[in-house]
């Protein structure tokens, strides 16, 4: 007999379970915006999810549906990452002249030597065209978080640590968070609503330990007016913070998640636990261990429903009978 094909509903039902309703997804999350126009061979410039400081000379190497596969020119194809075709972390060629952004040029290049025009020559293929971009040139109220500001972040990689940072970088209503004398390797973007980042003094009123800068002569006695005068830097305003509410997502709801070994494939999953801001999702039919924690707004997440609407395919569960080998994958 034909095996019919996997459907969302008849799963639901099967599972006597409901996906994560779209209207709790982020707008990025929920809904693409138009078609996927990037094609392969396609020039552009974007952060490099390693070092989240640079913005880097990429090249499309692969579309599927609504993502796309891009590497950075000249390097291995060990670094190539995936991102939606709305990411806000592309921007079209010569962006980065635009905006007074340093761009990595491709390996063998020069900083100062790098043209785009003579490089496209060079390549013979395109630069992604402007209107690509959705994201790119939206008007924007001009952000209270001003590079070389001071506040309290977590560092992301060390989640029990709250540290002085200051902002890095700001495009649009993103900034870079930077922690103080440590390496890009921490940075990450976000904007005001983030609840990771607190201002100056919040650890003090919170009774949390704050992590100084590294090599600070007296880290136990971190004072920010000493520093802040040292440093000739201003505090974050307090009124630039406005942290969102926690989420909607609940326990049990399912969603289709990108496979964050493999991030080609995204697959049917499952809220299995909830915090205010964070999740932990499990991949349908997989073993726990595979579970990981995400940030609700993450734009990996996506309502039942997205890959179809975008053609992308869809890792359906496991079926019993292969589980026993997953474990062991
Ligand atoms: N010792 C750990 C933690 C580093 C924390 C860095 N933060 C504060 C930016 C390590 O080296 O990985």
């Amino acid at each position: 007999a034909k095996k019919r094909p996997w459907s969302w509903d008849q799963y639901l039902d099967e599972e006597r379970a409901v996906a994560v309703p779209v209207r709790v997804f982020t707008e990025l999350q929920a809904r693409p915006q138009g078609r996927n126009g990037f094609k392969v061979g396609m020039l552009l410039e974007g952060i490099d999810p390693l070092h989240p400081s640079k913005f880097c000379v990429l090249s499309v190497v692969e579309v599927i549906g609504y993502r796309l596969r891009l590497h950075f020119d000249g390097y291995p194809e060990c670094y190539d990452f995936w991102v939606n075709a709305d990411s806000p972390d592309i921007k079209s060629a010569g962006w980065c002249e635009m905006t007074g952004h340093k761009l990595q040029p491709p390996k063998g290049y020069k900083e100062n030597v790098f043209n785009w025009a003579k490089y496209q020559e060079a390549c013979n293929t395109q630069m992604a065209p402007t209107s690509l971009f959705k994201n790119q040139n939206r008007t924007v109220t001009s952000s209270k978080f001003q590079v070389g500001m001071k506040l309290e972040a977590v560092d992301r990689k060390n989640p029990f640590l709250v540290c002085v940072a200051s902002v890095a970088d700001v495009v649009d209503d993103r900034f870079l968070v930077h922690f103080d004398n440590w390496d890009d390797t921490y940075d990450y973007w976000c904007d005001a609503s983030s609840p990771h980042i607190h201002p100056v003094g919040w650890c003090q009123d919170h009774g949390r330990p704050l992590t100084a800068p590294q090599g600070h002569p007296n880290p136990e006695c971190f004072l920010w007016e000493e520093y802040l005068e040292d440093t000739g830097s201003l505090a974050v305003p307090d009124e630039a913070f406005s942290v969102r509410v926690p989420h909607r997502f609940q326990v049990n709801m399912k969603l289709e998640a990108v496979d964050r070994r493999n991030p080609i494939l995204i697959r049917v999953a499952t809220i299995v636990t909830s915090e205010d801001y964070g999740l932990k999702v499990h991949f349908d039919g997989w073993h726990h261990k595979f579970d990981f924690w995400v940030d609700s707004d993450h734009s990996d997440l996506h309502p039942a429903g997205w890959c179809a609407q975008t053609g992308h395919p869809l890792e359906t569960p496991l079926r019993p009978a292969d589980v026993k080998t997953s474990a062991n994958q």
